[in-house]
């Protein structure tokens, strides 16, 4: 059957309103663009004309600007599902605009094919190649496009240029069965492989395919600096002393490590210190550090979802590809996050949080308790499940008017029970085998930046010890309550909680 070659807006006018997408892609790596683009124009010329057009949308992780972003802008977002990154997307959820459902990410392509969120009525997928026979062979991720395109009723492919065909080989494409008949997940070392390099469709159900040349809209990365250099050599000396315990073997684990500056910085230390010994990936996403750390030598195997990484550094593993292609695979977002092979494989974690409460509890999504900032993407699936649980962040943020160390966390997406190290650029708090009150004492002492230690201090004293977790009810978020009113959360006076 010969593919049939149409325009992006061609291709758009297939999604109707009220239509469910699902999206190729995971992080801006690999998503659908041009299709995303001209589905908005669709949208404001209906609005322009009285009429709505809203749709759902359903990918793998965050996408680029010309699908979250652009659809945000023309207000065609009724629903969508997981994590995003982008900043209109976010200023409408915070308004109350979209229905976001923050899922990990590893359930995102079981929940669309259990039907929780309704049916794919068109899949828009990225390839690098497709063939009259229905192989689709994806790009810079896996995301859920192989649920997606099996679940859906119609398959847009946008063949993108931008991408090279190096790519085709790098995939490892895999779909569970599902409960009662699931079985284990065959992977036991990072560079397994199990499924095909591509997926594999009903060539009837591709209805068109566009032709692009559009590069993947990554974020650039701040440049390290000394306080992020200061927290990835905190990780760094503290992964080092556990192996010289014997707690992690010489051999080392592989690491999972989590996506945004702070991570991209602590991988980047953590490769320069030579007492760790080369080790491996089993992550969601490569950033750019990894790839320098591949070409290392210091990094052995990356097993991922998305190449998160900027577009020079992309086209550089593309031109380097016969060096990465027994160093590199690309797995399903249900496959790099899955909780069983993450618990089996013994997984180091690093994840980054905005807020750390005294007794271990992270909150890795919402500022000052109510408003979305990206989602909780993969941190939970590998939180709940790793060998050791690690999380970072600065001590404080915004100038200092904010300690990321607080009493009681303003929304919780991690607990206590999962969460074995806290690692800020004051220093580490190992809450392993710690009851609640030894763990506040930890993260005060070791993480909490100088200018707030005695007041958290002094909480924990009205606090008491009367209590398995000890917490002084009404001042509880006294420290969010303060940022609200002085904008300064140094200004918490706790006398006024006892007046
Ligand atoms: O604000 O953007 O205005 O400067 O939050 O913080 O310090 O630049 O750190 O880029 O690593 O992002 C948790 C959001 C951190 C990210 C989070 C403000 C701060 C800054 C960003 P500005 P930094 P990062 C794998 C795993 C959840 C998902 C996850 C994230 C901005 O890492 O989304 O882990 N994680 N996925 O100033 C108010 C606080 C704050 C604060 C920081 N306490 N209050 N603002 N900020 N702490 C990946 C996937 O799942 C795909």
């Amino acid at each position: 059957m010969a593919l049939n070659f149409i325009s992006a807006a061609e291709a758009a006018s297939l999604v109707k309103h009220g239509y469910n997408i699902g999206l190729s892609g995971f992080t801006p790596a690999g998503t659908a663009k041009a299709v995303t683009a001209e589905i908005a124009k669709i949208a404001e010329a209906e609005h322009a004309k009285g009429n709505p057009f809203q749709i759902g949308i359903f990918t793998g992780a965050s996408t680029g600007d010309s699908c979250d972003g652009i659809l945000s802008r023309a207000k065609a977002i009724r629903y969508r599902a997981p994590y995003t990154t982008n900043t209109d997307f976010r200023k409408a959820v915070n308004n109350g605009e979209i229905a976001y459902n923050d899922i990990h990410l590893s359930q995102m392509a079981q929940e669309v094919r259990y039907g929780f969120m309704g049916n794919v009525n068109v899949a828009i997928i990225e390839a690098c190649e497709v063939t009259p026979d229905g192989k689709i062979y994806l790009t810079a991720a896996g995301g859920i496009a192989p649920t997606v395109c099996r679940l859906a009723d119609k398959i847009i492919v946008e063949l993108n240029s931008a991408h090279s065909k190096n790519m085709m080989g790098i995939h490892d494409v895999y779909e569970p069965l599902d409960p009662p008949y699931r079985r284990e997940i065959p992977i036991y070392k990072p560079s397994d492989r199990i499924g095909l390099p591509y997926i594999q469709v009903d060539p009837k159900k591709i209805v068109g395919v566009v032709e692009t040349n559009w590069p993947d809209e990554a974020r650039s990365f701040a440049e390290a600096d000394p306080l992020t250099d200061k927290i990835g050599q905190n990780v760094a000396d503290f992964l080092a002393a556990d192996m010289k315990r014997g707690i992690i073997p010489s051999t080392f684990l592989p690491l999972q490590s989590g996506v945004g500056n702070i991570a991209n910085a602590v991988l980047g230390a953590l490769g320069r210190d030579k007492t760790i010994p080369p080790f491996e990936m089993y992550t969601e996403v490569i950033q750019n550090s990894v790839i320098g750390l591949i070409r290392d030598g210091r990094v052995k195997f990356g097993s991922a979802c998305s190449l998160t990484v900027t577009n020079d550094c992309l086209q550089g593993v593309y031109d380097d590809m016969d060096f990465f292609r027994d160093k590199l695979v690309l797995r399903p977002s249900e496959i790099s996050n899955s909780p069983e092979i993450v618990r089996r494989l013994g997984i180091i974690s690093i994840n980054t949080a905005i807020e750390v409460d005294l007794y271990g509890n992270v909150n890795s999504t919402h500022i000052s308790g109510t408003k979305m900032m990206n989602g909780i993407g993969g941190s939970g699936d590998f939180t709940r499940n790793a060998y050791i649980s690690i999380f970072t962040c600065p001590s404080v943020a915004k100038e200092g008017k904010i300690s990321a160390i607080v009493p009681m966390v303003s929304h919780q997406d991690h607990s206590e029970h999962s969460v074995n190290i806290v690692i800020t650029e004051q220093g580490v708090a190992d809450l392993r085998g710690k009851s609640p009150k030894e763990r506040a004492q930890a993260i005060i002492e070791n993480c909490a930046h100088p200018d707030y230690k005695q007041l958290l201090w002094d909480y924990l004293k009205l606090a008491g010890n009367k209590a398995q977790t000890p917490h002084f009810i009404p001042a509880a978020l006294g420290m969010h309550a303060e940022l609200a009113k002085s904008g300064d959360m140094k200004n918490t006076n706790w006398a006024e909680y006892t007046k």
